[in-house]
């Protein structure tokens, strides 16, 4: 049976304003059918976005969302979150919201290892505003704030979410629908901070300016740059350089969690826990 996509959509808002052949619509398509498969009724899930291209996410899903400032998912989904620790809160940012601008909340939001599903859209440029260089831009590309070519080292997403704490960080593309239902499933389902790099095409803001004009090509060249970790693993240092490991990069089941750390917190200014010490949130690993 087809799946009831109608369900899940405002479709007053559609068609979307993505352009024709972007990544978005096959990201938000697999997250819906995520979202379907862990049976979730639409009132406990609630979707933050921010501003950009991707913050158009929050608009077009039939759940309860936020389209707030550029930068401020993470900020504003802990609120949410340790508000109504029951809900499933997601955010949805691009490269340039949730690594640049908002940068500095992600990491807090890795460090504090919060119970939010972060689905990071990294198209590796700032899409709505035309070409700004963006932290993932690799060095060399054409944008249009660094015309002679980007000088900025590019940073890799995962690896600053598993060194700033976050207990699940994966990486896919937008080219395998399937497997990202999947890698959705499991960030919603884990319990702690779970972290999505997931790289998608953007061939009107970055192609059609490096050589990669057409939708195919650009998907071309993030398969060119994407490799599953067991072979990156198996890769030399020089053959893993400007190369990006996908799958499951971190699954730690057992790191404290903040909304139930909070909770304790709670107890103790109603009288009914005496204090908290270092060794009560030690991580259990
Ligand atoms: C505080 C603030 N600064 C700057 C902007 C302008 N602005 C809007 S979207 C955006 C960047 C979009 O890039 P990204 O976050 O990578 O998302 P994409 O459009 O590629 O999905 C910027 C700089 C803004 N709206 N608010």
């Amino acid at each position: 049976m087809a799946f009831n996509y109608d369900k899940y959509l405002r479709l007053e808002k559609m068609p979307t304003l993505w352009c024709w052949g972007c990544g978005d619509g096959v990201i938000l398509k697999a997250f819906v059918r995520a979202i379907d498969k862990l049976g979730l009724n639409k009132d406990d899930v609630c979707v933050v976005s921010g501003i950009g291209c991707s913050g158009r996410f929050s608009s077009y899903i039939d759940f309860n969302t936020v389209h707030t400032t550029h930068g401020r998912t993470v900020a504003f989904a802990t609120g949410i979150k340790l508000a109504n620790p029951n809900k499933h809160v997601i955010c949805v940012a691009g490269d340039g919201d949730a690594l640049a601008i908002g940068g500095n909340h992600t990491i807090h939001g890795c460090r504090r290892n919060i119970d939010i599903t972060m689905i990071v859209i990294n198209n590796f440029i700032y899409g709505l505003t035309n070409s700004q260089t963006s932290p993932t831009t690799p060095q060399g590309m054409w944008t249009v704030s660094q015309k002679a070519g980007n000088i900025d080292p590019t940073f890799d997403a995962a690896n600053l979410a598993i060194a700033a704490g976050a207990s699940f960080v994966a990486r896919e593309t937008m080219l395998d629908p399937k497997k990202l239902e999947k890698v959705f499933v499991k960030a919603i389902e884990h319990k702690g901070f779970s972290f999505l790099d997931i790289m998608s095409n953007c061939h009107i803001n970055l192609g059609r300016k490096n050589k990669m004009a057409s939708a195919m090509e650009n998907l071309e060249w993030i398969d060119s740059i994407t490799i599953p970790k067991k072979k990156y693993d198996e890769l030399s240092p020089e053959e893993q350089l400007n190369k990006f490991p996908t799958g499951i990069l971190k699954e730690d089941t057992n790191a404290a969690e903040y909304c139930d750390m909070y909770a304790e917190i709670i107890k103790v200014h109603q009288g009914t826990r005496k204090t908290i010490t270092q060794n009560d949130f030690e991580k259990k690993i």
